[in-house]
């Protein structure tokens, strides 16, 4: 985002994911035309079919669509706190140490407490589900996460009757996180969710994607996943959830209120102040997708915006 507002807005129109493409399509055409190419030994670590998590619904969550590869979704990332550069998160947090990890969870709730991870964790039943996520800049991924419900902590915390959203802050170590010791953004990086969209059945806390840990560019070791928002809202490394009964402040809405507000649904009706939000690049493909609304999560979420504008309510 950082990277569009210093006007480099074509920057993301060649950047890395143009060179898997390639390589994959050169695969895919190779092999159509009967060329025997062992195409693991020409590209190590290209994206064949076989090292990728299988496609297909096995629960009332998943989407069918193709999963983008490992590679992709731990190689071109944002997380600003390692930098603005899609490679940055994977180059720059070697260094970040996700464990021990504490979570206070406080505010306008009835069991407000300090846990670790493990005994965070711990009561829930850990799903893994194939989400679409749909980058606020243009760019969008097939994701398969391992996570529980927001849902799930919320009726053992219980939020008192006061609470009306919640928000989650980042971790802040500046010693372990190069970005923080420059000012992209105001630190720690926070957002929120009105009760509703928390207690959407679709809101995860990650924990893990592809059945392992979340690397660290990813979010590890704990993470928000909204599919029906822009990327920006599911915050990283999160060491804090709190309930309130105000409309939060959020990290990039006071960075640029103009062009990112609370809610950050996904709609191709409504276009950033820069950019029109109608179409999408699927990271590994060449041709541009239809942007969908709610990022094709309709069913599951219109009817909490219901009566709403959303051109206000952006
Ligand atoms: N703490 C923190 N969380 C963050 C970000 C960030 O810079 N810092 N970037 C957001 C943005 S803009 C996107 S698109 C997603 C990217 O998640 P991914 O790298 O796992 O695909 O993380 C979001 N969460
Ligand atoms: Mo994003």
């Amino acid at each position: 985002m950082l990277i569009k507002r210093t006007g480099d807005l074509k920057t993301s129109e060649i950047t890395p994911e143009h060179l898997y493409l390639n390589r994959r399509d050169f695969i895919r055409g190779a092999s159509a035309a009967g060329i025997g190419l062992a195409s693991s030994l020409v590209f190590p670590d290209s994206a064949r079919s076989d090292d990728r998590w299988p496609r297909g619904k096995k629960g009332p969550y998943d989407s069918d669509e193709e999963v983008n590869t490992f590679k992709d979704i731990t190689t071109y990332n944002n997380f600003y706190e390692f930098g603005v550069d899609k490679s940055d998160p994977a180059a720059n947090s070697a260094g970040f140490q996700p464990k021990p990890w504490t979570v206070r969870i406080d505010g306008d709730v009835k069991k407000p407490a300090t846990y670790n991870l493990e005994d965070f964790i711990k009561p829930y039943k850990l799903e893994d589900r194939i989400y679409r996520m749909r980058c606020v800049e243009g760019w969008s991924m097939v994701i398969p996460w391992r996570g529980f419900p927001l849902s799930d902590l919320l009726k053992k915390v219980e939020p008192t009757s006061r609470a009306k959203f919640v928000t989650f802050e980042t971790v802040y170590r500046p010693a372990q996180m190069p970005g923080q010791k420059q000012r992209f953004l105001e630190w720690p990086y926070i957002e929120g969710l009105r009760m509703d969209e928390a207690l959407n059945p679709l809101t995860l806390l990650a924990v893990g994607l592809y059945g392992k840990d979340l690397p660290t560019q990813n979010g590890a070791p704990l993470r928000l996943v909204t599919p029906w928002k822009y990327g920006f809202k599911g915050i990283k490394s999160i060491v804090k959830i709190n309930f309130t009964d105000k409309e939060p402040r959020t990290t990039w809405n006071i960075s640029a209120p103009g062009e990112y507000g609370f809610y950050s649904n996904v709609n191709p009706e409504v276009d950033h102040p820069r950019w029109s939000q109608k179409s999408e690049r699927r990271i590994g493909e060449f041709f541009k997708r239809k942007t969908l609304m709610f990022n094709g999560y309709a069913d599951q979420v219109a009817s909490m915006y219901a009566g709403m504008d959303l051109r206000k309510n952006f």
